[in-house]
C-alpha cells in the first residue's frame, strides 16, 4: 500500500522494479519498501472483527454434542467460538481462543498439560468439578477457575449433577504463534487427588489475609488461588458500588488477582468481573489488547466501533485492540456485570499497552449499525 507522504513508502512500481522484486524472489528475499506501510501501520489494525455468539443460539447446538461424541473420542468436547477473520488460528479475537464446554453427569474428561494457559467460566449445571495438580474443585453458575501453564487438569460432573456447560478460555494462538506449545496426555489419564477439595480456596481466599504459612514456598507464575466463587465476587462489587462511582469508562471493575502478588491471574492471561448499574452508560475509549466477554448477569449492549450490539445473560462478544467501545446497562432496576478476560499481561510485560479516551459527543461514540 503506497502511501504519499514523506518517510512511508511512496515508491511507484515500474516494469523495471518489477523485475528486480522479481529476482530478489529467487532468493527468498524481497524489497521492504513494497509492504512496510503494511506492516508498520500508523496504529493498530487488528485482523479480528468484533463478533457476538448469542447463547440462544448456540446453547441447543451444544446440548447436542454429547449425542453425538464422546468425550474419550473428541478430548475435550467443546464448540469452539471462531473469529471470522481469524479461522486460520482458531481465535475468537487477536490471539485468545474461547469455547463451549459440554459434559453430562458422570462423564470425566482425561488429565492433560499443556503449555497454554486456560479459564473456565461456569454457565450451567450443579456438580461440575475441576481437578488441577491434584486440587479438587467444586464449581458452580459464573465461578472462574483457572488450569495455569503447565498445570496437569481434567473436568468432569459427578454423578448426581445435572449437564454443565462452562465456557474455556486459553491462549493457545499466542502460544502457537510464538511456536511455543506442547501437549501431554496423563499416563493414567486421571490424576490423583492429593490435596483436600477447594484447598487453595480455603489458604488463599481473603486477599488481605495472607498465609504466612504458604506464601515463601510459592515460586510458580501464576496465582496460588485457583478458584474465584461468583457470591463473594458479586458482594464485592456490589460493596465497591454503594462508596464509589467506578471508572468511566467500566463502571465497578475489580480484576481477579494473584493475592500474592496483587498482578494478573495467569502471566498471560487477565481476567476480569465489572458491574454498571442500573442504567449506566459508560464512556468510549480504546486501548490496545484483546478482549472476550461473557455477559454473567443482566442485559444490555456494547457500542464498538459504531456497531451496536445488543446482549443478554450469558451472550460472549469480542473486543479487538483499540476498538472504540462503551457499554450500556440496558435496564432501570437490575445491575450488569460483565466478566472478560485478556491479554493484558502480555501488553503490560512487552511495554505496549496504550489507552486514548474518546473526545467527541461527550465521549460517546455515534451509533452507525447494530448486529
Ligand atoms: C483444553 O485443555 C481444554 O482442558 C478445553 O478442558 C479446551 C482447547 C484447546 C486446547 C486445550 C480443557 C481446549 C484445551
Amino acid at each position: 500500500m503506497r502511501e504519499d507522504v514523506i518517510g512511508r513508502s511512496r515508491v511507484i512500481d515500474t516494469p523495471e522494479l518489477e523485475a528486480y522484486y522479481a529476482q530478489l524472489g529467487r532468493f527468498e528475499a524481497g524489497a521492504l519498501w513494497t509492504v512496510a506501510n503494511d506492516i508498520e501501520p500508523w496504529f493498530p489494525r487488528p485482523a479480528s472483527v468484533p463478533v457476538i455468539w448469542r447463547y440462544r443460539d448456540l446453547r441447543p447446538l451444544v446440548r447436542q454434542a454429547p449425542a453425538l461424541v464422546k468425550p474419550e473420542d473428541a478430548g475435550r468436547r467443546v464448540v469452539m467460538l471462531v473469529n471470522p477473520k481469524r479461522r486460520e488460528i482458531s481465535a475468537a479475537v487477536g490471539l485468545l481462543y474461547t469455547g463451549l464446554q459440554v459434559m453430562n453427569a458422570g462423564e470425566c474428561a482425561s488429565a492433560h498439560k499443556h503449555a497454554a494457559s486456560a479459564l473456565r467460566f461456569i454457565m450451567e449445571g450443579s456438580g461440575a468439578f475441576t481437578v488441577v495438580d491434584g486440587e479438587r474443585m467444586t464449581l458452580g453458575a459464573r465461578d472462574f477457575v483457572l488450569t495455569p501453564v503447565g498445570t496437569w487438569h481434567e473436568h468432569g460432573v459427578d454423578e448426581s449433577g445435572t449437564q454443565c456447560i462452562w465456557q474455556d478460555g486459553l491462549d493457545i494462538p499466542l502460544v502457537n504463534a510464538l511456536d511455543a506449545n506442547f501437549f501431554t496426555v496423563h499416563p493414567n489419564l486421571q490424576q490423583p487427588v492429593t490435596q483436600p477439595i477447594d484447598s487453595s480456596y480455603a489458604a488463599y481466599s481473603r486477599g488481605f489475609l495472607q498465609p504466612a504459612f504458604l506464601r515463601q514456598n510459592w515460586k510458580k507464575p501464576y496465582s496460588p488461588l485457583l478458584k474465584y466463587p461468583w457470591e463473594p465476587t458479586y458482594e464485592a462489587l456490589c460493596a465497591a458500588s454503594r462508596c464509589h462511582e467506578g471508572s468511566p469508562y467500566d463502571g465497578i471493575l475489580m480484576e481477579y488477582v494473584n493475592p500474592i502478588t496483587g498482578g494478573a491471574v495467569m502471566p498471560t492471561i487477565g481476567a476480569s468481573m465489572q458491574l454498571l448499574p442500573p442504567g449506566l452508560r459508560t464512556r468510549a475509549h480504546r486501548h490496545t489488547g484483546s478482549f472476550v466477554y461473557q455477559v454473567a448477569k443482566g442485559r444490555g449492549c456494547a457500542v464498538i466501533d459504531g456497531c451496536r450490539y445488543d446482549f443478554e445473560e450469558k451472550d460472549i462478544f469480542a473486543l479487538p485492540s483499540w476498538s472504540i467501545h462503551e457499554f450500556h446497562n440496558a435496564s432501570d432496576t437490575d445491575d450488569l456485570c460483565l466478566f472478560s478476560f485478556n491479554d493484558l499481561p502480555v501488553m503490560r510485560a512487552l511495554a505496549l499497552y496504550q489507552e486514548q479516551a474518546y473526545a467527541e459527543n461527550g465521549g460517546h461514540q455515534p451509533i452507525t449499525a447494530s448486529a
